[in-house]
């Protein structure tokens, strides 16, 4: 059976993580990855939009966050919202991302800069601001589920066992661009050779060994795997969501999931995390401007 829109990854055994970057990459070890039909791009606004308008969906940035979760908290600020990317006017200590991202009200998957911003344009872009549970929601209509990390990471690899980037060790071969990063100085000086100031249209680098387009840079990914500090943790592999109907309602909003492929706003500079080998850890509800995710389905 061929599935629009995704591509057939076969699984396999293959090396997951990377010794050459950050600690929660390592060690090395060896994964098993089912077969599976992939999305061939991250879900896109227009996709998401005819979920949205088939099912009534409102998102998470689309609701005010339960004064329960923030104990203490001003109830002014509990509006909906979300964190958009606001650079700064120069350098400045890359310790705190609080210097580049603003909390704006209003902001969600329709508004992505705040109110006044549309996606006007953006209907092939990557959705963004989106929580897990969006995604999980969507998938479970779509018929498919989140994929793990363990096979995000081996579809993400194209085939290329331990190479650094999808399309293999260079970051840029023969001088082409390969996936919209930052280049520059980061969070200023955004240089942007592709013609992308923030996400941009799926399809439009070169699709990895299998097909798959869109795995590093543009947006980070979610995938169905809580966070463990090390990808060798024993619990690593027992997901409590593995299937598309599994209730996420039993979340808080501590909980945190594995994100993977890094996004426009990773640069050597800063966050060396648009390959396959990184992962970051992300709390189900914070929403935003960079993070959207893709489905899979079992072949
Ligand atoms: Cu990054």
């Amino acid at each position: 059976m061929v599935s629009k829109g995704m591509v057939l990854v076969r699984g396999g055994s293959f090396v997951m993580g990377s010794l050459d970057f950050y600690p929660e990459e390592r060690p090395l070890r060896r994964a098993e990855a089912a077969d599976l039909w992939f999305d061939e791009h991250p879900v896109t606004n227009a996709q998401f939009r005819r979920f949205v308008t088939d099912t009534g969906h409102t998102t998470v940035a689309e609701h005010a966050p339960d004064p329960a979760d923030f104990p203490g908290a001003d109830p002014a600020d509990l509006v909906p919202g979300s964190q958009v990317f606001v650079g700064t006017t120069g350098p400045v200590p890359l310790d705190d991302w609080m210097r580049w991202w603003a909390w704006v009200p209003g902001a969600d998957w329709r508004h992505p800069e705040g109110p006044g911003s549309t996606l006007h344009g953006r209907d092939l872009h990557p959705v963004v601001h989106v929580g897990f549970e969006d995604a999980a929601v969507y998938a479970q209509w779509a018929g498919k589920s989140l994929p793990t990390e363990v096979d995000w990471e081996h579809a993400a690899r194209g085939g290329l066992d331990q190479a650094t980037y999808p399309w293999g060790g260079e970051f840029m071969p023969g001088g082409k661009v390969m996936a919209n990063t930052w280049y520059g100085a980061f969070p200023y000086e955004n240089l942007r050779p592709h013609g992308f100031t923030r996400t941009s249209p799926v399809k439009r680098f070169p699709s990895n060994g299998f097909g798959l387009f869109d795995v590093t840079g543009n947006v980070w990914e979610w995938t169905s795997s809580p966070w463990f500090q090390t990808h060798t943790d024993p619990d690593h592999d027992h997901d409590p969501a593995p299937s598309c109907c599994a209730p996420v309602s039993t979340l808080t909003e501590q909980d945190r999931r594995v994100i993977k492929g890094g996004s426009h706003l990773c640069a050597p500079s800063y966050c060396h995390r648009y390959r396959p080998a990184a992962r970051q850890a992300h709390a189900v509800r914070s929403t935003t401007g960079h993070l959207g995710f893709r489905c899979c389905r079992p072949a």
